[in-house]
């Protein structure tokens, strides 16, 4: 538009931007970008490959809409607004003092408070984190709702923890992080390794320091403030969107054979959806191996596996041993299991390229991405290529986030809403992101390409915020 050309901003920027990058040299700006990353963030794989496949797939856009480069808001989007690293020393139940490092990146605030999930893994680092709070920015900008991006967490292993260890780590951990945060500045919630017990220690922490019972975290219980439909929100809103992607397609999910990885939150209700909707669940995993039950995992033996998981914190090898239909295969995951549907839902990078042709190779027509960037680009480029209905994750399983904006208004509010009432919603939201991604696919040339169609999706939204807010 005109006037921002004439803006200081504008003016301040294209000095050698605007001449510089013309059409046919974007992607010299994208490799010098990402050679910004790659020099402020050495060795951190999962942050570049995350940053790697948004830049790349923003090319058409660049190059119709030069305010952009303009603007610098490629070198902007990169570089989180705020780090925070801090120490985090408990006590466990022998008495020994344990030391642990917490972390909150707050990457971008263009669209509203920052907001996403708190992960508890050994393999917690600056990488994931990173690459964690970028892919949060774009997701939470494609559901619709006011959130900024963010991710944090810490190397703590809730494995073999008794309650009264995670209790002290989590009071330990918000005893930093609550002056960091606050309902209108930054809202955490769960992510691998922290569900409802652990979001209860840190809200009760924060609660007593801040003398404030405000809706700062999300994830709550349903009895002080939590929404209905959050815990099932990100399994369910994955379904969804393969639905969408299915129909498009002119096909439907019922009947289909699906392979789902993990056993936690999202692979829990994922099968409880595909189970609703007349679906087959033939896999679950963890970090042990996996499961095949190729007569499905039907209602009641996903109470006996939320059980294990939730109660217990059981390994999921003890699903075959319970129910003989069933075969553990120790040390993999289930991508060689014949399916017409794959629901990674465990972690990142755990569909390879081999994987991918795998899958491809039995059949499988469908990827719905439950997990954040559970495929490697290698395996992204085979579905890709093989015109896989590919749903990634930024798009697939923003229906976690998008019921945590929910919670946020329904906290607001001093209201409660029904369950038909957020699960309409969360259809809606759902409905509209595939909606974002297919158009926007096609609009720059990709049609069906729901990767470039979510990347500028939620590229653009963030992108005008931060050229009407100037620089930042
Ligand atoms: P949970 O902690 O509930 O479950 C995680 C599951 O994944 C467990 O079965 C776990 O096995 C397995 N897993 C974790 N790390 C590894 C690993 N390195 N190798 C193999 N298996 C592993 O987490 P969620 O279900 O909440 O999260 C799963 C994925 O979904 C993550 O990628 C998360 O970022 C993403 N996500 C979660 C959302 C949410 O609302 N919870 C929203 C959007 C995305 P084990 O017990 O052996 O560790
Ligand atoms: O990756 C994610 O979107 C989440 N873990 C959920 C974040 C949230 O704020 O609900």
């Amino acid at each position: 538009m005109f006037w921002r050309e004439e803006t200081p901003l504008g003016r301040l920027s294209a000095t050698d931007a605007r001449s510089r990058y013309t059409k046919e040299k974007i992607v010299d700006l994208i490799n010098e970008v990402l050679a910004i990353v790659k020099r402020r963030n050495p060795n951190e794989a999962e942050f570049f490959q995350a940053v790697e496949e948004v830049l790349f797939s923003l090319e058409p856009l660049l190059k119709a809409e030069p305010k952009y480069v303009n603007a610098g808001i490629l070198h902007r989007i990169i570089e989180p607004e705020r780090q925070i690293i801090f120490r985090v020393a408990w006590v466990d139940d022998k008495g020994r003092m344990q030391v642990n490092r917490g972390y909150r990146i707050q990457f971008n605030s263009a669209l509203g408070p920052y907001k996403g999930g708190l992960r508890f893994h050994p393999s917690v680092n600056g990488s994931i984190l990173r690459f964690l709070g970028f892919e949060q920015i774009f997701k939470n900008s494609l559901t619709g709702l006011m959130m900024g991006g963010a991710k944090g967490g810490a190397d703590f292993d809730p494995k073999g923890k008794t309650d009264t260890e995670v209790m002290r780590f989590c009071y330990s951990m918000m005893t930093e992080l609550y002056r960091h945060i606050g309902p209108n500045t930054d809202v955490p919630a769960g992510d691998i390794g922290v569900g409802g017990r652990e979001i209860g220690f840190l809200f009760g922490q924060y609660k007593r320091l801040k003398n404030e019972f405000t809706g700062v975290l999300t994830g709550k219980a349903l009895n002080w403030g939590g929404s209905l439909i959050r815990p099932e929100a990100t399994g369910y809103g994955a379904v969804y969107f393969a639905h969408e992607m299915l129909a498009a397609a002119g096909d439907d999910i019922g009947g289909k054979i699906c392979a789902v990885s993990g056993s936690g939150n999202v692979a829990q209700y994922t099968v409880e959806k595909l189970n609703q909707l007349g679906a087959k669940a033939v896999t679950l995993s963890d970090s042990g191996g996996f499961i095949h039950d190729p007569d499905g995992i039907d209602g009641e033996k996903l109470a006996y596996v939320m059980e294990l998981k939730n109660v217990r914190r059981g390994r999921i090898s003890e699903y075959a041993e319970k129910y003989k239909s069933a075969t553990f295969v120790p040390g993999q995951r289930p991508w060689n299991v014949k399916c017409d549907c794959a629901f990674p839902s465990a972690t990142q990078n755990e569909i390879s390229g081999d994987d991918a042709k795998t899958l491809v190779k039995n059949g499988c027509k469908v990827v719905t991405e439950g997990a954040n960037m559970p495929t490697t680009l290698e395996g992204t480029e085979v579905f890709l290529g093989n015109k896989i209905l590919f749903g990634p994750g930024k798009a697939a399983n923003a229906g976690g986030v998008a019921v945590s904006g929910l919670e946020m208004a329904q906290n607001s509010q001093r209201m409660m809403w029904t369950g038909e009432e957020v699960d309409e919603k969360l259809q809606g939201i759902m409905k509209s992101i595939f909606t974002t991604c297919s158009e926007t696919a096609a609009k720059y040339g990709h049609p069906g390409n729901y990767v470039v169609g979510a990347n500028i999706g939620g590229f653009v939204k963030v992108a005008d915020a931060m050229l009407d807010q100037g620089l930042g």
